[in-house]
């Protein structure tokens, strides 16, 4: 059943994001696991799919959440890991500005400390106003912090892209935020 994309793309977001070991799997620095014991210990564990299956998921991804190595041996999480891992991004310079979408009741402490990771490793920024909308639905009433990218790049703060286009940083201070 787990060749449901839906299910497998949420087991392997769980597996490959947060809780590697529930299935005795570890990622390596950079948050890869070879892709042949991933399937073997899923399996063990009662989550059954085949190599088809995950290619399938990769490929429809509409977050184009995991990324295959250019081997195609191994799969990480392209972002949104709670588990530590580098994943190896060179730092990039951002656009003048990015969004975050969050609900409502947290903008009081938002606007307060700042964009913080919260169980994520680090802080997750969309490049257009409508993608922030869908990712702060996910919590409640959806709400768009305006962040400026620029003004954080000349203060020296360091800005990455995922493997899937979505744009990292470590934290942002709330001078660099607006409600807009
Ligand atoms: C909020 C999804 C209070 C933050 C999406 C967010 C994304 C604060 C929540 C990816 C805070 C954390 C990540 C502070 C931040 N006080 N609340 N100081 N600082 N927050 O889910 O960015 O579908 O960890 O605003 O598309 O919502 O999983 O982060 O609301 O790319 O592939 O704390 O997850 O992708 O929530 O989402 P999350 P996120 P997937």
């Amino acid at each position: 059943m787990a060749s449901d994309p839906v299910r497998l793309s949420k087991f392997l977001s769980l597996v490959l994001r947060h809780q590697p070991e529930t299935i005795g799997l570890a990622l390596d620095a950079r948050g890869w696991v070879v892709i042949d014991d991933l399937i073997a210990r899923a399996a063990a564990a009662g989550t059954a799919f085949s190599r088809a299956d995950l290619e399938h998921v990769v490929a429809t991804s509409d977050k184009k959440r995991f990324t295959v190595s250019e081997d195609g041996q191994r799969i990480r999480a392209a972002q949104g890991h709670s588990v530590a891992v580098e994943l190896g991004l060179t730092p990039r310079e951002p656009p003048a500005v990015l969004y975050h979408g969050t609900a409502t009741r947290f903008v009081e402490a938002i606007m307060a400390q700042g964009l913080k990771p919260q169980s994520r490793q680090q802080v997750h920024l969309s490049l257009d106003h409508a993608t922030a909308v869908n990712v702060g639905r996910r919590h409640g009433k959806p709400i768009v912090l305006r962040v400026d990218a620029a003004a954080m790049y000349r203060a020296g703060l360091r800005f990455y892209v995922a493997d899937n286009g979505v744009w990292l940083t470590d934290v942002v201070p709330p001078e660099f935020l607006t409600t807009a």
